[in-house]
C-alpha cells in the first residue's frame, strides 16, 4: 500500500522567502516516486493530476536538478503545450498585408466571435425524419453507413469523449445525443457523484474549469492573422455522432450514441499536457469507450525529453481498456520528412500504445490528402479528412472554415478523419458489447478497404468500411 506523505523542502522554503515571490513560474508536471501521494513545495501552487503525476507551477529560480534531487520527485517534465492540428493562417506575406490594409480600411469586417457559455439545454423531444443534409456529407457514403445502419446506429448507452476545443452543445443536431451525468444533481453546487467535478452534467471545461464545455471560437479575421479555434470540436463531434433521423441536419457515423464533451483546447487553439491528462482520466473514469483526440503535443522533437506524462495517461486509457483513436498529424515538417511519421513521430498518435489507431486522412477520390501524415508503422489507418461536412457552432452545417474577403479554407485534416473512427468503434462496439478494445480494432483495421495510396503507408493498407466493418 501507498503511505501517506507530504514533502516540504526546507531548502526550497528558504530561496522562496526571498525578495523573488512575484517573479513569473515555471509550469511543470512532476511524477511521485512511489510511496509518495502528495507533493508541496513552498511558494509553488501544486494540482494533483492522477495518483502519481502533479502540475506544480514554481517560482523560476527552483532549478530543475534541485527538484530532480528530491526523493519525493520520479520524474520532471515541462507542461508540454498542446495545439490543434489544422493552421488556417495566411502563409504568404504579401496576402497577409493585403488583407491587413482591407482591415484597417473596414474594421467593420470584424466579426465578433462567440464569447460566452450558453446555458444547457435539456434533452429535446426526439423527432423522426431523413437528414435533409446527408447528401453532402461524402465522407459518410464513402465509407458505406447506410449499410452499416441496417445492422445498428449504435447503442445510446455507448458513449465517445470529444477530448478537442468544446462543442456547441445547443446544436440541434448534436443536442439528442449529449452524455448526461446521470449520478450529477444539476445546479445544486455538490459533487453529487464525486467524481472531482461540482455540477458536471455533459462533461467537462478545463480551460476555464467550469462545467460548460462550449466550443469558444474567434473572429475569422483572427484565425485568418494568428491562427485559433474555428469551432473544431463541434465539427469532430459531428462526425462521431449528430443525430440521425431527427429531420434535421446531418448524421455521425454512429447516430444514436452519446457524445461526452471534453474541452481543454482554448479559443486560441492551445492547450496544456496538464488539461489533456485529466480530460483523458474523465473520459476513462466516467464510462466513454472511445476517445476522439484531433490533436497533437509538443516536445518528444528531435532531441528534447518524452511527454512521459502524456504517456502515462494514454497507458491509464489502455489498463481500463478505452479506445484511443488520434490524428495521424498534418505534416508541417518540411522537405525531406514527406510526412512519415515512422521517421518524425507526432504524438500522441505515434506512440506504441496498442489501445491506440492512428488515422491518415483521405480526399474523395481515395487519395491521402497533401498535409496528411502516413507511416506505415505508426499510422493503422484513413478515412474521409478533405472538404468534410459537419456540424459547426450556432446551428450551422458546412464543408467550408473560412469563405471571405477571396480567403477560403475547407475543413481539411487528420482531425476531420479521426472522429469517423472514432465513431465507426462506437457502431461496432454497440452491435458487439461483449467484444474487448482488442476485437474491436482488430475488425476496424481487418475490414478496411485496400487502397494504393496506403499501401505500405499505413498497417491497413486501407481506409475505414463501415460496412465491411459491421459484418466482420
Ligand atoms: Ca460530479
Ligand atoms: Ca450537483
Ligand atoms: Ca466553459
Ligand atoms: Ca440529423
Amino acid at each position: 500500500m501507498r503511505k501517506m506523505a507530504l514533502y516540504v523542502s526546507s531548502a526550497i522554503l528558504a530561496i522562496s522567502l526571498g525578495a523573488q515571490a512575484n517573479t513569473k513560474k515555471q509550469d511543470l508536471l512532476i511524477k511521485l516516486a512511489p510511496g509518495f501521494v502528495e507533493f508541496q513545495i513552498q511558494g509553488a501552487k501544486v494540482e494533483k493530476l492522477t495518483d502519481s503525476w502533479v502540475r506544480v507551477q514554481a517560482p523560476r529560480h527552483l532549478s530543475l536538478q534541485s527538484l530532480e534531487k528530491n526523493p519525493a520527485v520520479e520524474y520532471v517534465q515541462p507542461n508540454y503545450k498542446i495545439s490543434l492540428m489544422e493552421d488556417y493562417t495566411i502563409q504568404d506575406p504579401l496576402r497577409k498585408a493585403a488583407l491587413a490594409k482591407m482591415l484597417a480600411r473596414n474594421p467593420q469586417l470584424r466579426e465578433l466571435a462567440k464569447a460566452d457559455n450558453p446555458a444547457i439545454p435539456d434533452a429535446p423531444q426526439s423527432s423522426t425524419g431523413a437528414d435533409p443534409l446527408f447528401n453532402k456529407q461524402w465522407g459518410m457514403i464513402d465509407i458505406g453507413v447506410t449499410d452499416a445502419w441496417k445492422i445498428t446506429k449504435g447503442n445510446p448507452d455507448m458513449v465517445v469523449a470529444v477530448i478537442d476545443t468544446g462543442v456547441d452543445y445547443t446544436h440541434e443536431d448534436l443536442l439528442p445525443n449529449l452524455w448526461r451525468n446521470s449520478k450529477e444533481i444539476p445546479n445544486n453546487g455538490i459533487d453529487d457523484d464525486n467524481n472531482g467535478y461540482v455540477d458536471d452534467m455533459i462533461g467537462w471545461d478545463f480551460v476555464s474549469n467550469d462545467n460548460k464545455p462550449f466550443d469558444l471560437s474567434v473572429d475569422p479575421m483572427e484565425i485568418l492573422f494568428k491562427g485559433g479555434n474555428p469551432g473544431h470540436g463541434t465539427h469532430c463531434a459531428g462526425n462521431v455522432a449528430a443525430r440521425g433521423d431527427n429531420n434535421k441536419g446531418i448524421a455521425g457515423v454512429a447516430p444514436n450514441v452519446k457524445i461526452m464533451s471534453l474541452r481543454f483546447i482554448s479559443e486560441k487553439g492551445q492547450g496544456t499536457t496538464a488539461d489533456a491528462i485529466k480530460a483523458i482520466k474523465y473520459a476513462v473514469d466516467n464510462g466513454a469507450k472511445v476517445m476522439s483526440n484531433s490533436w497533437g503535443s509538443e516536445g518528444e522533437e528531435a532531441g528534447s525529453p518524452e511527454n512521459q506524462a502524456l504517456r502515462d495517461a494514454v497507458q491509464y486509457a489502455q489498463d481500463k481498456g478505452v479506445l484511443f483513436i488520434a490524428a495521424a498529424g498534418n505534416g508541417h515538417k518540411g522537405v525531406g520528412y514527406d510526412n512519415d511519421t515512422d521517421k518524425a513521430p507526432a504524438y500522441p498518435a505515434s506512440y506504441d500504445h496498442d489501445i491506440i489507431v492512428s488515422v491518415a486522412a483521405l480526399d474523395v477520390n481515395n487519395n491521402l490528402g497533401s498535409f496528411s501524415n502516413w507511416g506505415a508503422k505508426t499510422v493503422d489507418i484513413g478515412a474521409p479528412g478533405v472538404k468534410v461536412f459537419s456540424t459547426v457552432v450556432e446551428q450551422g452545417y458546412t464543408d467550408t472554415v473560412i469563405d471571405k474577403f477571396g480567403f477560403k479554407a475547407t475543413w481539411d485534416g487528420t482531425s476531420m478523419a479521426t472522429p469517423h473512427v472514432a465513431g465507426a468503434a462506437a457502431l461496432y462496439w454497440s452491435a458487439h458489447p461483449e467484444k474487448t478494445w482488442q476485437d474491436v480494432k482488430a475488425a476496424i483495421l481487418g475490414s478496411a478497404k485496400k487502397i494504393n495510396s496506403l499501401a505500405n503507408k499505413s498497417v491497413s493498407g486501407g481506409k475505414l468500411d463501415v460496412k465491411a466493418l459491421m459484418t466482420y
